[in-house]
């Protein structure tokens, strides 16, 4: 199996140092990719060039490394804006990761909205962070959780969710790619069927912002919201993108220092977006990293990214096909690269720790999403996902192993 001439695969891997370790004496095999991706010289170097040459706190100090510290933490913001083709600046909100944004679209946005009676529409291939947060604002609330169920496939019952959703739906809150399940899921229709009854919609991009092109304008989201280590950026980064209007409409997530303008015992005036939600310290090195990442992403092209990884589905999935007595989980028409799977008689975990014995990194687990494990009756499923430096050969690896584990087990 060749890879596309024009996608430089070595060079590549050549930028990721962590692809260099042995496990076990043997070449690791990073298929773990939906949990964390690895990260680039490029990225890494942004943050060390930052706490070596340029670091201060931001946007407090007239000096020189303030200066240039909240240039680079401004810059970051500027490249997720265009990475995402927002309208402006000051709709990408920096968070901790797709969690702490979703969790403040569901108290600020939300909360304060919802009444009994209300509903807010998921689905079932949500991650819990896309479920849980909308089950504490119905409690607060006393708005009902309505979930579109999903097919045998793992596709979206989409006559279900027409059927579902109504006058009393207040919000729709949908992933874009299931990490459990790799489906891509068909967002345009969901948003535009919404806006129709005037319901926004936030969407869950953790999976797919590393393999798909994202444009929130066309799209029309009101909310889009990703994690930086999930797009080769460090951890503890996140962004909530947040139509200007909507924003600015709701109030702070967290009170604190920069998310003000001026504060008095008997008044505080927020600060203008972003900041209004970015109360403290934020997480600049984090924020620098993404924009590195971003960078290093946008060099590659995303679209040639998302077109090797394609491949690497394709080419995973029927040989993972061939193999007496595996299972493929969620077999959708539009899938993002990652395959999950279960193999007769033989626990997830123990299939991880046979994996890892011979260098492949998968992941086993419920994967955070423990209704879809329900909906296919399955404790658990192992999961490899993909990356712009996978290889054909380590699929290769990754089939050999699996029939390693089957044989250990007969
Ligand atoms: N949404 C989806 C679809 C996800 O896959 C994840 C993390 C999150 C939200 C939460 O992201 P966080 O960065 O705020 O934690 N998913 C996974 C996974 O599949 N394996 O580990 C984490």
């Amino acid at each position: 199996m060749t890879n596309s001439a024009q996608y430089d695969i070595q060079s590549i891997r050549d930028d990721f140092p962590i692809l260099e370790r042995k496990i076990f004496d043997k070449p690791l095999v990073y298929l773990d990719n939906g949990a964390s991706t690895q990260h680039p010289t490029a990225v890494i170097n942004a943050v060390k060039n930052l706490y070596e040459h340029s670091y201060a706190n931001v946007h407090r100090g007239v000096h020189t490394l303030s200066q240039e510290a909240s240039n680079l933490y401004d810059d970051a913001r500027v490249k997720v804006r265009g990475f995402i083709h927002a309208s402006c600046v000051h709709e990408v909100v920096f968070t901790s990761g797709a969690t702490e944004s979703i969790n403040l679209v569901a108290q600020c946005y939300a909360r304060p909205r919802l009444k009994k009676g209300d509903e807010i529409l998921i689905t079932h291939m949500e991650h819990h962070s896309n479920i849980v947060p909308w089950q504490m604002v119905c409690e607060q609330t006393g708005a009902e959780l309505k979930v579109v169920p999903i097919s045998d496939k793992g596709e979206l019952e989409m006559d279900q969710f027409h059927a579902l959703l109504s006058e009393k739906t207040k919000m729709v809150s949908v992933v874009h790619v299931s990490n459990a399940l790799g489906t891509v899921n068909p967002i345009t229709s969901i948003i535009n069927a919404a806006h129709e009854l005037g319901v926004p919609v936030l969407v869950d991009g953790a999976q797919a912002i590393p393999h798909l092109p994202v444009n929130v304008k066309n799209l029309d989201a009101d909310f889009y919201v990703f994690s930086g280590h999930k797009i080769y950026g460090p951890t503890g980064i996140g962004v909530l993108y947040g139509k200007e209007k909507l924003l600015n409409e709701m109030p702070p997530y967290k009170g604190g220092g920069d998310m003000i303008l001026s504060v008095t015992f008997e008044e505080t005036i927020y600060n203008q977006l972003p900041y209004k939600f970015e109360a403290g310290t934020p997480n600049i090195a984090g924020a620098v990293g993404l924009g590195a990442a971003i960078d290093y992403v946008n060099k590659i092209g995303i679209g040639t990214i998302a077109a090797h990884e394609h491949g690497l589905l394709m080419y995973a999935t029927s040989k993972l096909e061939q193999i007496d007595g595996l299972r493929i989980i969620g077999e959708a028409d539009q899938k993002a690269g990652l395959i999950s799977f279960v193999l007769d008689g033989v626990h997830p975990h123990d299939i991880g720790t046979i994996l890892d014995g011979e260098g492949v990194a998968i992941r086993a687990g419920h994967h955070c999403a423990q209704p879809i494990m329900e909906r296919y009756n399955v404790p658990a499923t192992a999961r490899a996902s993909f990356a712009m430096y996978n290889t054909f050969q380590e699929i290769d690896v990754l089939a050999e192993a699996i029939k390693k584990t089957i044989n250990m087990f007969n």
